[in-house]
């Protein structure tokens, strides 16, 4: 019977087929969804991703690795626990922000939806204009940007002045988080929230939208 280590080792060898296979399998046997995402795929990730930057591994494996997790977290995604809440009519605009990472926003926005959030997925490689233009023209309640690549912590800051400069950012509570992001950058960002998880959004966003 695989455990979830397992899971984590077959991710980090980028292996898409038995990873899928494996999570499938898990999931069946009734681990924790969450469980098989963080410690799982997500750790699976974190090893290719330390490899690359020890120059251990190459572009085409972060490629596979993104292959293997995009196998991995439908199944995820299908077996989290919803319905339970219902819609609170609060719009929240996600992408992320110049990069092409997009697994870390696409949860987001899933745990959102099934947090009863009207979610507007931006995509990937927004600017800040882009990300302010949205806002206005969906009527959003906030920001959420997802920051997955340095170059982006940046522009980040730029979306906050840009915000500034045309005088909603008080009607904006943005929300950021990201593999190479922070609570300490994110505080001096003058963020209104940061979170390490995607399940941190959810709890943000209703803390932040004065939801209970
Ligand atoms: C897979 C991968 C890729 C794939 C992405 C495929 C895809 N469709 O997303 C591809 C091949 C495209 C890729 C490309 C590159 N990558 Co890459 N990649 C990764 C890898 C291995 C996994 C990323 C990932 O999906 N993680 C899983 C998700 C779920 O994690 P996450 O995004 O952090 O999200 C979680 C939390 O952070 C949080 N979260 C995320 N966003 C938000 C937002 C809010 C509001 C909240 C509350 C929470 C939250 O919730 C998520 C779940 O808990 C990471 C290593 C790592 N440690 O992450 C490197 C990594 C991110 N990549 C890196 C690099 C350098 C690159 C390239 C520049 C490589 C190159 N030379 O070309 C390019 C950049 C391309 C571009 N312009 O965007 C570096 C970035 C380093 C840095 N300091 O900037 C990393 C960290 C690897 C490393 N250690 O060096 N990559």
């Amino acid at each position: 019977m695989p455990t979830i280590a397992d899971l984590r080792q077959k991710v980090s060898e980028t292996q898409p087929e038995p990873a899928e296979e494996m999570t499938r399998t898990l999931l069946a046997e009734g681990f924790d969804p969450m469980e098989v995402l963080e410690d799982g795929v997500m750790q699976g990730l974190n090893d290719v991703g330390n490899r690359f930057a020890a120059k251990k591994a190459i572009v085409l494996d972060l490629v596979r690795a993104g292959v293997t997790a995009k196998a991995c977290i439908p199944l995820i995604e299908e077996a989290l626990p919803k319905g339970s809440t219902p819609k609170n009519n609060k719009k929240i605009v996600l992408g992320t922000m110049l990069s092409q990472h997009n697994i870390g926003k696409n949860l987001v926005g899933t745990l959102l939806s099934i947090g009863g959030f009207d979610v507007v997925d931006m995509g990937e490689k927004n600017t800040p204009w882009d990300f302010y233009e949205t806002a206005e023209k969906s009527g959003a309640d906030m920001i959420a940007v997802s920051v997955v690549f340095a170059p982006a912590m940046e522009k980040f800051s730029e979306l906050l002045s840009l915000l500034d400069e045309m005088e909603v950012r008080d009607k904006y509570p943005v929300i950021v988080g990201g593999a190479v992001t922070s609570q300490q950058w994110a505080d001096k960002t003058g963020a209104n929230g940061w979170g390490a998880q995607a399940k941190d959004g959810v709890d943000l966003a209703r803390d932040l939208l004065g939801l209970e």
